[in-house]
């Protein structure tokens, strides 16, 4: 579909796929890779037909096995500051929903794109792990802040202070997989479920999400506030008077997006 170099990007009827695609470097997560990325993403995002989004990594080893560390060695503070993070950014205003599907490692940045992601689903050979302590540094990109708030302070300070990788079973008992599945079934069941949120009306998608996660940065009151607007948003759409309309007609309401 493009030129890419370091990633991949299908299409499955209305599931946008982007594939991490530097399988013999388990898919570390080099700058361009991460601009590549967030440029697919950023089209998916503008494309009507595209109504959901699976993330996934090239090969049987390896979601993402983090930053590229070859690359990050030498560097600086302010290089870091001006390299990827401003791609990370990015990945934050996406508005259509995204999968992660998970099999063998997300450790580190890989772990982070996971966990950035809105629903993850794994094969059970999946390993995540934020093992940056064991290089000197910690998470960088929302790796301490996402686990705190979804896997618990003690969990997260296990992971982030010894570097060890915690298995897809163990993340799934914690609530933070949604599917987990036989190896090598992360991506077809994964877009299987992308397919249930691409058939929902678009509009609604996009306002759930963004109440869902406006509850991780506000407080309960405001939080409130931002879904009832959402909430009420929604009765200006066509979709919504489709949707009713087809459940009282007793038959499969056709939405528009509109
Ligand atoms: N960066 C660069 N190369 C990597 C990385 C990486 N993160 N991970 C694996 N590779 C390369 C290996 O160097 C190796 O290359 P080569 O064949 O040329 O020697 C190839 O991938 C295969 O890896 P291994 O031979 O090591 O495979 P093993 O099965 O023995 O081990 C592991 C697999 C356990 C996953 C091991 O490769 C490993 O520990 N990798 C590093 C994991 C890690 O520390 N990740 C955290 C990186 S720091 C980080 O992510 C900070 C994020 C900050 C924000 C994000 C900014 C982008």
């Amino acid at each position: 579909m493009s030129n890419y170099q370091y990633i991949l990007v299908e299409r499955d009827e209305r599931v946008g796929i982007v594939t991490l695609n530097r399988p013999r470097e388990l898919n570390a997560l080099r700058t361009d890779l991460l601009g590549e990325f967030a440029d697919a993403l950023e089209t998916f995002d503008r494309d009507d037909e595209i109504r959901c989004i699976v993330i996934t990594g090239a090969g049987e080893r390896a979601f993402a096995a983090g930053a590229d560390i070859n690359e990050m060695s030498d560097k600086s503070p302010i290089d870091m500051m001006l390299g990827s993070f401003e791609h990370w950014t990015r990945l934050r205003r996406i508005h259509t929903p995204m999968i992660a599907a998970v099999g063998g490692y997300a450790l580190g940045g890989g772990c982070e794109l996971a966990l950035h992601c809105d629903m993850i689903v794994a094969s059970e050979n999946a390993r995540f792990g934020q093992p940056e302590i064991k290089l000197g540094v910690i998470p960088g990109a929302g790796g301490t802040q996402r686990l705190a708030r979804t896997f618990g302070k003690y969990r997260t300070m296990e992971m982030v202070l010894t570097g060890a990788n915690f298995t897809a079973q163990e993340m799934a008992d914690h609530g933070l997989v949604n599917r987990l599945v036989p190896k090598g079934e992360h991506l077809s069941e994964a877009i299987k479920l992308a397919k249930v949120v691409a058939a929902q009306p678009p509009i609604a998608v996009r306002l759930a999400k963004d109440a869902v996660l406006s509850a991780f940065e506000t407080t309960l009151e405001q939080g409130l506030a931002i879904e009832r607007k959402n909430f009420f948003m929604l009765f200006a759409t066509e979709d919504m008077r489709e949707g009713m309309r087809a459940f009282l007609e007793k038959r499969e309401a056709d939405f528009k997006g509109r």
